[in-house]
């Protein structure tokens, strides 16, 4: 017996759309954040945060799938690197690092431009089988990011020296005005122990220039732009750099 969400799969309704992620210095797309879509025969075209509830005992069937298509997709890029979200359970897995390895390899994508994000929490629920994962993926050259950080405003986990690539800040921070100093303060020892740092959900011109003026590293989000499909990344690659947050115009409330 399938669900709703494993016949989407096997119907061919499920997308993968990626989002760029800019790098602050040079403003230029430095990878992508692959995003599952389904499109719903009723509802349209819906993300996880609308139909993931419902579906968890086939998270893993998503999760499979989005990995899957996320790295032949970005085989065929020229040196970026894809993040692809990673489910709590299947990161907590002794098995996951060989499946990711399988999963890259069938692809033809090489494991120094895949980024896994793992959620701040599940991280944090066990940290010690975090470590042990961690450290067999970033032997692998597999980058790690922690995704949605920040929520509780607190530094330690940087105490932990996970073998992290980068800490992915969450909107609710980089929409803060008042947060400015703490994410100046956190990027700069995070710098001190090798980590970087994006700012997600960057909507505003004045956003961008705060988080650049912070010492972020990327910034993602819909002031630079929203996801879209696969076959439209090859294009904004090669239609050259990125929306500066700097430049005297308007910040883009348009669709892509
Ligand atoms: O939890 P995670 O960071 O993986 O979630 C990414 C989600 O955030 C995606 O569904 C994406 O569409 C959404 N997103 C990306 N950029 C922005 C933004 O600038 N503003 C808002 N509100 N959502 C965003
Ligand atoms: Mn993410």
């Amino acid at each position: 017996m399938t669900n709703a969400l494993a016949k989407a799969i096997a119907a061919g309704e499920m997308d993968v759309w990626y989002q760029p992620q800019i790098a602050s210095t040079t403003l230029r797309i430095a990878g992508f954040e692959a995003l599952a879509r389904w499109n719903h025969p009723e509802r349209g075209c819906i993300g996880p945060d609308e139909f993931l509830d419902q579906s968890e005992e086939c998270i893993e069937d998503l999760a499979a799938f989005v990995l899957a298509r996320a790295c032949s997709d970005a085989a065929h890029w020229p040196g970026l690197v894809v993040g692809v979200n990673v489910a709590p359970h299947q990161f907590a897995h002794s098995a996951f690092p060989d499946d990711i390895a399988a999963i890259a390899a069938a692809a033809g994508l090489s494991l120094d431009h895949l980024e896994l994000e793992i959620l701040e929490n599940a991280a944090l629920e066990n940290p010690d089988a975090a470590r042990a994962v961690m450290t067999r993926l970033r032997q692998m050259g597999v980058r790690i990011a922690i995704d949605d950080f920040g929520q509780g405003y607190s530094r330690e986990f940087l105490r932990l020296d996970l073998p992290v690539s980068k800490i992915k800040l969450a909107r609710s921070i980089v929409t803060d005005p008042t947060a400015s100093d703490w994410i100046r303060e956190f990027v700069r020892m995070a710098h001190t122990i090798g980590m970087e740092i994006t700012a997600e959900g960057v909507e505003t011109q004045a956003q961008a220039l705060t988080m650049q003026t912070a010492g972020c590293d990327y910034m993602q989000g819909y002031f630079f732009a929203r996801p879209s499909p696969g076959r439209d990344v090859m294009r904004a690659l090669t239609g050259g750099g990125a929306k500066s947050p700097s430049a005297d115009t308007s910040p883009s409330a348009e669709e892509s």
